[in-house]
């Protein structure tokens, strides 16, 4: 058979739009392809829910891959090791306590656990607003392409719906800064010092329901929460992402 490259576009095309436009109704939409976005987008999955994952960069990961000033290795302490083995991550004890996995690894088989659950990636798309209508509650986002965005482009949006939001775009934590800019009742109180035990300590309680509909987690749970950074400690970063995947499932369910 002869390779026509019009046949192969139409493949991309064809796939893609179909894709697109079943996800235009979503379950669980998750903001960001970083390390606690990827591990809610999984859990929430693997539980049977609709999930797409918007990231607006060209690669999934957000700061996972750079792992510790571009040494790319990451540390889990103890109590999070138990995902590093759920989703088959190799790790040594580097330290007591301080388990070292590799950032490629890591990203890569969390990513590949999201695919196989059922989780739909869409990268290069970028987050620009939320809808919210009379009952209060964040029931969709405003999308338009990475690049539209990089040029300044004038170019509309488009508009998905879904039943929760997730906003896992780390220390920027863009989502709920929409929210808030636009008067939404949400005290946004911005990240703190380098404080590792602190922060990792204290990221499950950061994990929650932010506004209705809309839950946050990872490292934007800290920079909402003022809460402290802890480097490139990633236990914390899994676990945000596993109670907010628990968080929005029960809801969900209600
Ligand atoms: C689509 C968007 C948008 C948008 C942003 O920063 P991340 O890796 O997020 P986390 O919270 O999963 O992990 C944080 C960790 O990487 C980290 O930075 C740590 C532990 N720091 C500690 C310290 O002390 O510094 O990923 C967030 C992702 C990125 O890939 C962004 O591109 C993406 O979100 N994103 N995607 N639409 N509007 N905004």
């Amino acid at each position: 058979m002869e390779l026509d490259e019009v046949t192969i576009s139409r493949a991309i095309l064809k796939t893609q739009m179909e894709t697109m436009v079943e996800y235009l109704d979503l379950d669980v939409a998750v903001i960001g392809g970083g390390p606690s976005g990827i591990t809610c987008a999984a859990l929430l999955a693997e539980k049977g829910l609709k999930v797409g994952l918007i990231e607006k960069k060209l690669s999934i990961g957000g700061g996972m891959w750079g792992g510790g000033m571009m040494f790319p290795r990451i540390v889990v302490q103890a109590a999070a090791k138990r995902l590093l083995d759920r989703f088959g991550i190799a790790s040594t004890e580097a330290e007591p306590g301080y388990y070292v996995a590799k950032s490629v690894e890591s990203v890569s088989k969390l990513t590949a656990a999201a695919c196989t659950a059922g989780a739909e990636f869409f990268n290069l798309i970028a987050v620009e607003d939320v809808v919210v209508k009379a009952d209060g509650r964040v029931s969709g986002l405003v999308i338009n392409w990475s690049p539209v965005e990089m040029a300044g482009l004038h170019v509309d949006p488009l508009t998905i719906r879904c039943r929760a939001v997730v906003d896992a775009t780390g220390h920027d934590a863009t989502i709920c800064h929409m929210v808030a800019k636009k008067g939404g009742d949400l005290p946004i109180r911005g990240e703190g010092y380098m404080w590792a035990d602190r922060a990792e300590g204290n990221i499950l309680d950061h994990t929650k329901e932010v506004f209705p509909g809309l839950f946050v987690c990872g490292m934007a749970a800290n920079a909402v929460g003022g809460e402290c950074r802890m480097g490139p400690i990633f236990g914390g970063m899994l676990l945000s992402g596993e109670r907010a995947a628990a968080l929005v499932a029960a809801a969900l369910r209600t």
